[in-house]
């Protein structure tokens, strides 16, 4: 194979990358590849086998499980379980973290969360879904690791990255060296590098937001999408609008295309939808290490503190120039908002 890097020999390659470089969180990563190998397989066929349609159970967001939200949620914590290298999971189809406490981790220093399906309510109709995960180092130094190791700052991820199971599988992760993505050859079964050193463009002409909910949207986010509709050809206006009700491809698409993805808070989610520790904060550290911003529209993510395992955040993310148009916006239409009962929105940090 010519030229082809495959991700094994590429998460060798920058071990001496960063300073923990035993190898322990090449191996993290190699397991998190091999269980989106697993993953993607049964994605790539859900539509035959029967494992559509509802699990029955319900996770704690009260979403209905899907079967493969059930088998993707089982293959990473089997893979994290395996390799030896990851103390504690927290997944967004388990209530409380996971605390593996077996012989071959009982040395094990790294934390992972993870969204192991994402978007899965668009699997049944063949739009791409995703997995999103994120490693923490653990603070403590000894006995076992707790939920203070967890409730980490995004500032403290060691790593992050997305699967993204689209027209094509991918692998996209950074260790805050640089972004890079890793095409899965299902004739070799091996992720391998295509898009080395992912750069986002700095401004973009898409933006992504669901706008069905835009009379619940704070006044920011209005006029911000006003903004992207009126005609401007010096600065490239109307936008295009582009939603698939998957972050990992609206922002896959972003990161190569340029573009903004926007979340807000609504009056039926006040503090927004999307997950702090297993969406937003992985999201927006691999989009800052590609060049990108990444805000709850005043507060820089990766600095927001974080208390609960599934506490919600609004999200602004993309190319830099069209997050910072839209935190304009949000100051000046909706400067500071504060909590107002009839209204449901919440003081951000
Ligand atoms: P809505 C999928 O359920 C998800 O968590 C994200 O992947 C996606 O961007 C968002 O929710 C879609 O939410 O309210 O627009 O359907």
């Amino acid at each position: 194979m010519q030229g082809v890097k495959t991700l094994g020999q590429f998460i060798i390659e920058k071990q001496a990358d960063f300073p923990y470089a035993k190898g322990e969180l090449s191996r993290l990563l190699r397991d998190i590849g091999i269980a989106a190998k697993l993953v993607n397989r049964e994605v790539n066929k859900a539509g035959l086998a029967d494992i559509l349609g509802d699990a029955g159970s319900t996770n704690i967001q009260g979403e209905g499980q899907k079967k493969l939200d059930v088998y993707a949620n089982e293959q990473f914590i089997s893979a994290l379980q395996s390799g030896g290298e990851c103390c504690i999971v927290v997944s967004e189809e388990n209530d409380e973290y996971l605390y593996i406490d077996s012989e071959i981790s009982k040395n094990a220093k790294y934390i992972v969360a993870i969204d192991p399906l994402d978007g899965s309510s668009n699997i049944d109709v063949n739009v791409a879904v995703g997995t999103i995960f994120s490693i923490y180092r653990r603070k403590s130094t000894e006995g076992k690791a707790t939920m203070d190791d967890v409730l980490q700052q995004g500032t403290q991820q060691v790593a992050a990255g997305y699967v993204i199971y689209g027209s094509s599988t991918m692998l996209v992760y950074t260790t805050g060296k640089g972004v890079n993505g890793f095409t899965l050859d299902p004739s070799i079964g091996e992720f391998c590098l295509s898009h080395p050193d992912m750069q986002m463009p700095k401004d973009g002409n898409i933006y992504s937001i669901n706008e069905g909910y835009y009379t619940h949207f704070p006044d920011g986010i209005k006029k911000y999408i006003k903004y992207c509709q009126v005609e401007d050809k010096p600065t490239n206006r109307p936008y295009t609008s582009r939603y698939t009700g998957s972050m990992v491809a609206d922002l896959h698409r972003s990161l190569i295309k340029g573009g903004i993805f926007i979340y807000p808070m609504t009056a039926q989610a006040p503090s927004g939808k999307l997950r702090l520790v297993y969406e937003c904060n992985p999201m927006a550290f691999i989009v800052e290490q590609a060049g990108g911003k990444a805000s709850n529209g005043y507060s820089r993510i990766l600095e927001l503190e974080v208390t609960d395992l599934h506490q919600r955040t609004a999200i602004v993310i993309g190319s830099e120039q069209m997050v910072k148009k839209a935190e304009e916006m949000l100051a000046c239409f909706s400067p500071q908002i504060t909590k107002r009962t009839f209204e449901g929105l919440v003081t951000i940090q």
